[in-house]
């Protein structure tokens, strides 16, 4: 693998950034940390979609340009993900300059090779989609069902992509490659709504939208977001239709493209035909990904409950966002829907990150300081030396195992599902401590015995903090310091023996790299 490029959906700005938002940020961090871990050069790309109708009317209704509103709800997309350590590479915002200009060379070429032509239009348009909608998708009551408004009727003279003429393709893709869509159960929904697909517009007219991006040659009309939203994909690598970049040659197709559920079709059918139009390749996998509710409600600004992810880093106190990334992570087997609860949230994380693998580290290197004076002597090695203690060689090689086991659950993208192996083998080296009881060897004076059980608990410690960096970053590396482990070894490059002979640690050394958090700090804040 000599490069890894995944992308997130790019955030409206119309608000601030909410708990679903994060939930697609942070499963494409984790997945962007995994990669990194099996290939050096990851290109992670987030960032926001600033244009469209939705966006004029809420400036116009603050008193503020379009691009004030940009810029002061951008800022706090950027902030969030630095409170929940995302690490893109790029964040790219529709309203930049680079993005605009190519976004309208895009249009021009699609226009000169005759995939987009100018026709006359009525639909039923909802600017909370930002999309003309099928009146057979509408409610009884002739609602969107989304997001439960009425649509407008709008009367345009648009112009319009020849969706139908990659019909036969797009299926053909999708048949051919089952992997394309993930979760596979997806491919299904999108064959059908091919069925009936029509052409699509591609632009508005300037009359009713002004904040969106000129139509080169024609100045009665702006381009309509989804083309110039989807087009960011290419333009932040440096697309030019003339000659491409070579960041792009190298980037381009994307392994994998992060959205949720809702935006399946624009970027399985959609996007797949602006692609073929432009004569590019198609992502490697679009993987869609299921919604967050909040105390299984739907969030929404009626019902109150839209919950801001650093709103959660602030009521638990939390020094770091480990914790709440490792549970939205974990929220939901792949593709499905999951849940944010305060209550959940404690008793998993105090669960599985403090009680289980803090407390596994933080017992064993101290007792290695009780017992050796915090010393790994070479004969404490099992897979230098005889196995003296049942079930010491096999612990290993079940760990060696889970390397195999998680990096397969990402190539399916089965982020929960790696959490979950992981928090397996805390619970098997778990169960192996207290079969062998160590406190027990030492009273007996089995002292080769006792080293043995330390040691290969703490070489397994090396694997977990390298399994579940991903998820806690900061986690993984108090408990990799802890360890003298070098966080950076890729995942092939792991083995039965990551830990040094020697002096390893003294007790002024050790600390709890997870405190359990305080469910009355979130009563009180909630207060
Ligand atoms: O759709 N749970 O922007 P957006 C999980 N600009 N994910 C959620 C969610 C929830 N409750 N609510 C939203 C757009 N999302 C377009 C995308 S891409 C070229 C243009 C996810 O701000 C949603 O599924 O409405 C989408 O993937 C992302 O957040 C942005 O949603």
């Amino acid at each position: 693998m000599d490069k890894f490029y995944l992308t997130t959906a790019i955030d409206y700005v119309n608000g601030a950034p909410h708990i679903g938002h994060a939930y697609e940020k942070i499963l494409t961090d984790v997945i962007a940390r995994h990669f990194s871990q099996r290939c050096d050069d990851v290109y992670f790309l987030t960032g926001t979609d600033e244009h469209g109708i939705k966006i004029q009317k809420t400036a116009a209704s603050k008193g503020i340009t379009p691009k004030e509103l940009c810029d002061e709800n951008a800022q706090k997309f950027k902030d969030a993900w630095k409170a929940l350590d995302i690490d893109y590479t790029r964040f790219i915002r529709t309203t930049d300059e680079d993005h605009v200009k190519i976004v309208q060379k895009i249009f021009r070429k699609l226009m000169e090779n005759g995939d987009i032509y100018k026709n006359s239009y009525e639909g039923l348009y909802c600017s909370g989609c930002e999309s003309f909608l099928n009146p057979k998708d509408l409610t009884e009551d002739g609602l969107c069902p989304d997001h439960l408004k009425k649509p407008e009727v709008v009367r345009e003279e648009n112009y319009f992509f020849k969706l139908t003429k990659y019909k036969d393709a797009i299926i053909k893709h999708i048949k051919e490659n089952p992997d394309f869509i993930i979760p596979q159960f997806r491919a299904n929904e999108v064959l059908n709504q091919l069925e009936d697909i029509q052409d699509i517009s591609v632009s508005r007219s300037k009359s009713n939208v002004q904040w969106g991006i000129d139509v080169l040659d024609d100045e009665e009309q702006s381009i309509y977001v989804w083309i110039d939203a989807l087009s960011n994909y290419i333009t932040a690598l440096g697309y030019d239709v003339e000659t491409p970049s070579e960041k792009f040659k190298k980037y381009w197709p994307a392994d994998v493209q992060v959205i949720g559920k809702d935006i399946l079709k624009f970027h399985s059918i959609y996007w797949p035909a602006i692609l073929l139009a432009l004569g590019l390749p198609l992502p490697k996998h679009i993987f869609a990904h299921g919604w967050i509710t909040i105390d299984q409600a739907k969030m929404s600004k009626s019902i109150g409950n839209v919950i801001s992810p650093t709103s959660v880093l602030e009521s638990f106190e939390l020094e770091h966002p480990d914790a709440f990334r490792y549970y939205m992570a974990c929220a939901a087997p792949c593709g499905k829907d999951g849940n944010y609860s305060d209550d959940d949230f404690k008793e998993k994380v105090n669960a599985h990150l403090a009680n289980s693998m803090g407390n596994l580290l933080n017992r064993t290197l101290s007792m290695l300081v009780k017992y050796f004076d915090g010393e790994v002597k070479e004969e404490f090695f099992v897979a230098r030396n005889k196995e003296l203690v049942t079930g010491s060689l096999s612990l290993l090689k079940t760990a060696l195992n889970k390397i195999d086991l998680v990096k397969n659950n990402f190539d399916n993208f089965e982020i929960a599902e790696a959490g979950q192996e992981i928090t397996t083998l805390v619970d098997i080296t778990n169960k192996y401590v207290t079969d062998n009881a160590p406190w027990t060897l030492a009273k007996e004076e089995k002292m080769t015995e006792c080293g043995q059980v330390l040691t290969t608990v703490l070489e397994v410690m090396c694997i977990i903090s390298a399994l579940i960096y991903p998820f806690c970053p900061n986690i993984a590396k108090d408990m990799a310091r802890q360890l003298s482990f070098d966080l950076s070894t890729k995942l092939d490059d792991l083995t039965y023996e990551n830990i040094k002979t020697g002096h390893l640690i003294s007790k002024e050394e050790i600390k709890p790299v997870f405190l359990r958090v305080d469910s009355e700090l979130a009563d009180k804040s909630k207060k």
